[in-house]
């Protein structure tokens, strides 16, 4: 499959792997938009959000507390944005599902 995250996920594309484990993996954007910018994905190719099935809501939960383990571990204790662009209305340009983790400085609202 060419699909870009599979890639990284399987190795044949590298990437710092900040954490790992059977379901998720974590590692950091290349173009961040604030001193911490992680994406959480699944390793299982889910192409959106949209698209996750109820058969995914385990994984889904594990994505959500990944990213808190990883929030907590980056000491983002002001606080932190986590966003799931979904198509193309929400900005969504890599089509593997991802969590962004975004924190280390103010968020503003609303999103462009
Ligand atoms: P989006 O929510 O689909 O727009 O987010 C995709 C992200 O993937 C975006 O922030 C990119 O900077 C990031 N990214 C990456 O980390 N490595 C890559 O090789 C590519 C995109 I292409």
């Amino acid at each position: 499959m060419d699909c870009l995250f599979c890639k990284i996920v399987s190795g044949d594309i590298p990437a710092t792997r900040v954490y790992e484990d059977e379901q998720v993996l974590a590692f950091p954007d290349i173009h961040p938009q604030a001193p911490t910018h992680l994406l959480i994905i699944p390793k299982k190719h889910i192409r959106s959000h949209a698209e996750a099935a109820a058969g995914d809501k385990e994984m889904l939960g594990h994505l959500m507390f990944a990213a808190g383990e990883l929030a907590r571990e980056k000491k983002l204790d002001g606080g932190y944005r986590l966003v799931i662009n979904t198509g193309p209305d929400g900005g969504q340009t890599v089509d593997h599902m991802h969590v962004h983790l975004l924190g280390g400085r103010p968020m503003h609202w609303p999103p462009g």
